[in-house]
């Protein structure tokens, strides 16, 4: 069995760059148990080579056609790409798997493209659970940059925003939504603003409006460039290839880890989220009981009931 990562020498084919490896060590990692934390020790200490670069924008943008041409960019340029594509089929466009395997396709013989698509929910209850693990072994696994591709909705933003080294956020005119709506925060995170569909009658005037919003800003020592373009023909990738190059040349230059930080500390936080959860769930001791029945008689609030269960459970670890 292939199942147990140190007898397999998972790792270690993993790092060095193996794709069948990263292939299984990514369904590993969306496992849970003795393995995951194996294998994520075994490749913490090779991380932070990769520039992660997070692509983010509402469904039908252009994201999925914009990071194929940007991978076709960046292989011009002697650099491997890996793409961890969040949640790929959003109601709205509908046929987006399809239309993923087909952009897949162009690269399936580039030993150095390894595209991955990952269903968003369920697991340890978010999307990046497993997408900032999964960009964590693409960067082990030796690829020059990680694209982590999601749909720009709600928390997910704020979630790209801590694992990506350099944030895109992709807007397109005619999406019924205009700039307006585009929400501060989103613009608070964009490290590079990208007006895709350069071809659509609207796209200038959505670059001015995106324009004027990020004049309103406290200048910083990064100007967050508006971009246009095309990605069906491909015109303005080698702006925006420019533009992350310089971005995470910055980062590099500060010394900047704060992004492979935000990784772990978020692994973290989800996995002692699900662990406490778990516990919760399952412990029918009587001191576990009388919390909920105090919780639930409304003897003492949820605040108090959460530190009791802290204590509780702290009080059996110290005890194994
Ligand atoms: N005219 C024009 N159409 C584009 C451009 N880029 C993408 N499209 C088209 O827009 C549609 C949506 O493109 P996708 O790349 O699937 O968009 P997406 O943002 O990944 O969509 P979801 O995955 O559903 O969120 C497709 O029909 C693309 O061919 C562009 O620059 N110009
Ligand atoms: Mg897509």
């Amino acid at each position: 069995m292939d199942d147990i990562p140190q007898k397999s020498g998972l790792a270690e084919r993993l790092l060095a760059g193996q794709t069948a490896a990263l292939a299984r060590a990514i369904t590993v990692i969306e496992g849970e148990g003795p393995a995951v934390s194996y294998l994520l020790k075994a490749i913490q200490p090779h991380l932070g080579r990769a520039v992660v670069v997070g692509f983010t924008g509402p469904p039908g943008a252009g994201k999925s056609t914009l990071v194929n041409a940007f991978i076709a960019e960046m292989r011009g340029r002697g650099k491997t790409v890996a793409v961890a594509a969040v949640d790929p089929s959003s109601p709205i466009t509908g046929g987006a798997v399809l239309g993923d395997r087909i952009r897949m396709a162009e690269h399936t013989m580039d030993k150095g493209v390894y595209i991955r698509s990952l269903a968003s929910r369920g697991h340890l209850g978010g999307l990046s659970a497993s997408a900032a693990r999964v960009a964590d072994l693409m960067d082990a696994a030796g690829f020059d940059i990680v694209v982590l591709e999601t749909v720009g909705a709600g928390q997910s933003e704020v979630e790209m925003a801590e694992m990506a080294d350099v944030r895109i956020v992709i807007s397109a005119p005619g999406l019924g939504d205009d700039v307006q709506a585009i929400k501060a925060g989103i613009l608070e995170i964009a490290d590079i603003l990208v007006v895709n569909k350069s071809d659509l009658p609207l796209a200038r005037r959505t670059t001015r409006q995106l324009e004027a919003m990020l004049a309103l800003r406290i200048p910083t020592d990064w100007k967050v460039p508006v971009l246009s373009t095309n990605a069906v023909d491909r015109t303005g990738l080698p702006e925006l290839a420019d533009a992350i190059e310089r971005k995470a040349a910055l980062r590099e230059s500060k010394g900047a880890r704060a992004a492979l930080s935000g990784r772990t500390r978020r692994l973290l936080a989800q996995t002692v989220a699900k662990y406490v959860e778990d516990h919760v769930l399952r412990d029918q001791s009587a001191a576990s009981e009388a919390i909920v029945t105090a919780l639930q008689q409304a003897d003492i609030d949820l605040k108090s009931a959460t530190t009791k269960i802290l204590t509780l459970l702290n009080e059996g670890l110290t005890d194994e």
